[in-house]
C-alpha cells in the first residue's frame, strides 16, 4: 500500500549556532529530515515552511519526489528566491531520506550509485597574521587535508571576512540584536592577499592544494587584476571574485586571468548558473545542495554543468546543517563532474543534535551507508537549544558607505 504523509514540522534550534530542520514523518512512521537554514534570516524560511508549505504535503505519496518538487516550485506562481528555494530544498532532502529508508539504501545508491570511492574536501584557515595563518594552515594539514582555503587580516583592518574574531574558528554569524559592522578597504586588500598567498604557496610547496575566497567584494576590474597578480600561486581557485548579479563581469575577469574561477554559493536556481556555465565564464559551481532546491534540482545544475566541462564544488560552510552536508556527500559521490566539497566543521555541540553518519578521515569524506541520507535529530537535545537571532556582518567601505559583504 502506498504510504502517506502524516506530518511536516518545522525544529529551529541553536547547537552552537542557528538551525532550520523539517521533520517529515509518514503513516508508515518513516522519518525524513530536511534542513532549511538561511543564515542570518532563519525564521523566514520557518515560517515559510510551516505556514505554507506543511499543510500541502498532508497525504502525499513521500516517493513521488519530483511531484512534489515541481508542485512546490512550478505550481506556486512567486517562485524561486534563497528562501522559497531553501524551503523547497529541505522537503526534497527529507523525501530522499524517506526514499533511501523505505528502500533500505543510502540515498546515493538511488542516484546511479558511487562513481568514485571518496569525496576530496577542502576547510579554512584563518590569520591576522602570515605567521598565524601559516600556523593555521599547518593545523589543517596536520588533520590529512591535502586542500585549504586560506583567508588573512589586512593591514589597517581590524574585522575580515574569513579571519576569527577572538576564538580561533572562525563563524561568521554573530549572536546579537544588530549585525557587526565592518569597515572594508579593497585596495588594502588587493595590496596585501598576494603577499600573503604567495607566502603560504612557498610555506606548503606545490602539491597543496590552496584555495581563496574574496567574498563578492571588489568590482569587476579589481577582481581581474586580483587573479591576474595570483596566477604565479597556482591556486585552486579563487572565490567569489566579484557580486554574483553582474555576470558580465566574470567574463571581464576570465579575459584577464587564467586563475581558476569558483562562483555560485548564493545561487538558488539553474536560472542563476545557467549564464557563467554556458559562456564558461567560471570554473566551479557553488551552490549547496540545500540552498539550490535540494537533490532533485541540483543534479541538473551539475549535469549542466558537465556539458561545459565546469566541476561541482559544493557550499559546505557551518551554516548548513549537517543534514545537508550529508545529502551533498550522496549526491557528491554520485556525480562524475565533482570537482571538490567544501567541509568547514561545526561547533561541538552541534553533534548533540544532529547524530550524522557520515565520515571525513585525512581530508576525505565518505556519505556512509546507513539508509537513507544517514543524519538522525535528537529532538529532546534541539529543544535545550533555543534559537537566538544572529545577523551575519554587514560591510561599509572608509567614508561609511555601505558594501558587499
Ligand atoms: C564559504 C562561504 C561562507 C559564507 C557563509 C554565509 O565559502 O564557505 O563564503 O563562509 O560566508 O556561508 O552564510
Ligand atoms: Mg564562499
Amino acid at each position: 500500500m502506498t504510504d502517506r504523509i502524516r506530518s511536516a514540522e518545522v525544529i529551529v534550534s541553536s547547537p552552537g549556532r542557528n538551525f532550520v530542520t523539517l521533520k517529515i514523518l509518514t503513516e508508515d512512521g518513516i522519518v525524513g529530515w530536511g534542513d532549511a537554514t538561511v543564515n542570518g534570516r532563519e525564521l523566514a524560511v520557518a515560517s515559510y515552511l510551516r505556514d505554507h508549505v506543511a499543510p500541502l504535503l498532508i497525504g502525499r505519496d513521500p516517493a513521488r519526489i519530483e511531484d512534489c518538487w515541481q508542485l512546490l516550485y512550478r505550481g506556486v506562481y512567486w517562485r524561486r528566491g534563497p528562501i522559497t528555494m531553501a524551503a523547497i530544498g529541505s522537503v526534497d532532502l527529507a523525501l530522499w531520506d524517506i526514499r533511501g529508508k523505505t528502500l533500505g539504501q543510502p540515498v546515493y545508491n538511488l542516484l546511479g550509485g558511487a562513481v568514485r570511492d571518496e569525496i576530496l574536501s577542502y576547510t579554512h584557515a584563518t590569520g591576522w597574521s602570515i605567521e598565524e595563518l601559516k600556523d593555521s594552515v599547518d593545523e589543517v594539514l596536520s588533520r590529512g587535508f591535502r586542500a585549504v582555503r586560506a583567508q588573512s587580516g589586512v593591514p589597517g583592518l581590524e574585522t575580515v571576512y574569513g579571519v576569527h574574531r577572538g576564538e580561533t574558528s572562525y563563524e561568521p554569524a554573530s549572536r546579537g540584536a544588530s549585525p557587526i559592522e565592518e569597515v572594508w578597504d579593497s585596495r588594502a586588500y588587493l595590496r596585501h592577499a598576494p603577499r600573503v598567498l604567495s607566502a603560504i604557496r612557498e610555506h606548503v610547496g606545490e602539491e597543496i592544494e590552496l584555495l581563496h575566497d574574496a567574498h563578492h567584494r571588489l568590482r569587476p576590474i579589481e577582481a581581474a587584476q586580483l587573479g591576474k597578480d595570483l596566477e604565479p600561486v597556482k591556486l585552486f581557485w579563487l572565490e567569489d571574485v566579484t557580486t554574483a548579479e553582474n555576470q558580465e563581469a566574470l567574463r571581464l575577469v576570465r579575459e584577464h586571468t587564467a586563475t581558476p574561477l569558483a562562483l555560485g554559493e548564493v545561487f538558488n536556481t539553474i536560472w542563476d548558473c545557467k549564464d557563467l556555465i554556458t559562456g564558461q565564464s567560471i570554473d566551479f559551481i557553488r551552490s549547496s545542495v540545500m540552498h539550490a532546491g535540494g537533490i532533485s534540482h541540483s543534479r541538473r545544475i551539475n549535469d549542466l554543468a558537465a556539458l561545459w566541462q565546469v566541476q561541482v564544488a559544493p557550499h559546505g560552510p557551518s551554516d548548513v546543517s549537517p543534514i545537508t552536508m550529508a545529502a551533498s556527500l550522496h549526491l557528491d559521490l554520485a556525480t562524475p563532474n565533482l570537482g571538490i566539497q567544501e567541509h568547514m566543521g561545526y561547533p561541538s555541540v552541534t553533534s548533540e543534535v544532529f547524530h550524522s553518519t557520515y565520515t571525513l578521515a585525512d581530508g576525505m569524506l565518505h556519505p556512509g551507508d546507513a539508509p537513507g541520507l544517514g543524519v538522525e535529530v535528537d529532538e529532546a537535545a534541539a529543544a535545550r537549544f533555543p534559537y537566538s537571532r544572529a545577523y551575519l556582518p554587514v560591510a561599509r567601505r572608509r567614508d561609511g558607505t555601505v558594501t558587499d559583504w
